[in-house]
């Protein structure tokens, strides 16, 4: 098998992790678009899972590693169900990082953890059952974390939901236009001025403390599951690099957003961008199982607006990276941002026509599972 770029380096930084065995291979892992990660296989047939920390993003690693190692923890002797959770493999010295310095003594930051085998990271979903195990996964993170104490949470992007500063962040770009790019999206630029009131929604329930800040993962793509491979079970979160206090409706919108949408998140044929409500009953039935005796009733009557602002929001931030010339997400061409951008406020539209229909369906589905906490279903 042909070596990848950056073999040697990366062999040593992984040879400083509390690990045993000669390494067989790196192979990169592509999906996810914010660090790189790699994953391993040693002669014991051990698999590891390398992440290069996307410092641009996460300035303090070190406080970053602090959040997940104590989630992880927590997560791990708090949750019976959990069968193959996320742990931090530390440095042989006990370090949570490895520090590598290139020649231009710039330091990258690099993480282990155990690499979950037998299943599976879906970018699209394909079935109703993934999309029901996936909305189940999230709302069983949410309601084990209900334990864990916010306070010792760190903040590790400030702001990141924050839909009204996420609205002027995109207009600021707008106005900059740093790299001439405006002109290529007058009429996205348009779609989104034109629901600037949809983006105050959550932060003002929030801030009149009219539903709840809880321990949240703001980043439920559905990516961010791996699911068993052959009986299609959930069997871990992972990605916790954001895990914050912030809304919990953040998170369920999130969800339908990128496990129900009919395709890609960058796919460029818009008459294939739709919401399926197959997809989206089973999410919302998956998510409602585990959190509905938890939600507060202002929490329950803005899940299908959640859904709304969230891609709302993705579409502000595609476009903000677009017009600021890349300098966040990872792109594959040139205009990927602003390809990600138009789908999302396609998908956008495609919500805005299903609302009601949502509401009917959460409503229902609500009143299925809110007297019944998971305690005493369990005991029947
Ligand atoms: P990013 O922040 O760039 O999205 P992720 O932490 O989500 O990075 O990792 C990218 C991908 O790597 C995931 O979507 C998943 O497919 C895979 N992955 C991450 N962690 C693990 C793990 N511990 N075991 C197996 N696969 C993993
Ligand atoms: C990023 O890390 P990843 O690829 O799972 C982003 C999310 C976006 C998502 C869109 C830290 O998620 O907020 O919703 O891309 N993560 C961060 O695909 O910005
Ligand atoms: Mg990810």
């Amino acid at each position: 098998m042909e070596k990848i770029k950056d073999y040697d380096r990366l062999k040593k930084i992984i040879e400083k992790f509390n690990i045993t065995g000669d390494i067989i291979s790196i192979n990169p892992i592509n999906n996810g678009i914010i660090n790189t990660t790699y994953v391993a296989t040693l002669s014991d047939e051990n698999k590891y899972l390398l992440q290069k920390i996307n410092t641009n993003i996460f300035k303090e690693p070190y406080r970053l590693m602090k959040n997940i190692e104590n989630v992880t923890s927590f997560i791990n002797s708090n949750d019976a169900k959990s069968k193959d959770n996320l742990t931090v493999i530390k440095t042989k010295e006990g370090a949570p990082l490895c520090v590598d310095k290139d020649e231009f003594s710039h330091k990258s930051y690099y993480r282990m953890y155990n690499f979950i085998t037998g299943s599976t990271s879906y970018d699209k979903v394909d079935t109703p059952i993934i999309a029901y195990n996936t909305g189940k996964a999230f709302g069983h993170f949410q309601r084990i974390l209900k334990g864990y104490p916010m306070v010792l949470l760190e903040e590790t992007i400030e702001n990141f939901h924050n839909t009204k500063k996420r609205y002027a962040d995109f207009l600021e770009a707008y106005q900059r236009d740093a790299v001439g790019r405006k002109e290529n999206a007058y009429k996205e630029i348009c779609e989104i001025m034109s629901r600037e009131e949809v983006c105050n929604i959550i932060v003002d329930l929030l801030d009149k403390k009219k539903i709840p800040y809880r321990v949240t993962h703001n980043d439920t793509k559905v990516n961010n599951v791996l699911i068993d491979s052959k009986t299609n079970e959930p069997v871990a979160v992972i990605d916790l690099d954001t895990v914050m206090p912030g809304s919990g409706l953040y998170d369920y919108g999130d969800g339908i957003r990128s496990a129900c949408s009919s395709a890609l998140e960058d796919e460029k044929d818009l008459s294939k961008v739709s919401i399926d409500m197959e997809k989206f009953k089973a999410y919302t039935d998956g998510y409602l199982s585990e959190m509905a005796p938890y939600l507060k009733p202002l929490e329950v009557s803005n899940m299908a607006n959640s859904v709304k602002i969230i891609t709302l929001e993705l579409a502000m931030r595609f476009l903000e990276d677009y017009l600021n010339g890349d300098t966040y997400f990872k792109t594959d061409y040139d205009d990927h941002n602003l390809v990600r951008a138009k789908n999302q406020l396609k998908l956008v539209e495609e919500i805005e026509n299903k609302i009601p229909q949502m509401e009917c369906f959460i409503d229902e589905c609500y009143k299925k599972y809110k007297g019944k906490s998971k305690t005493m279903r369990n005991s029947k």
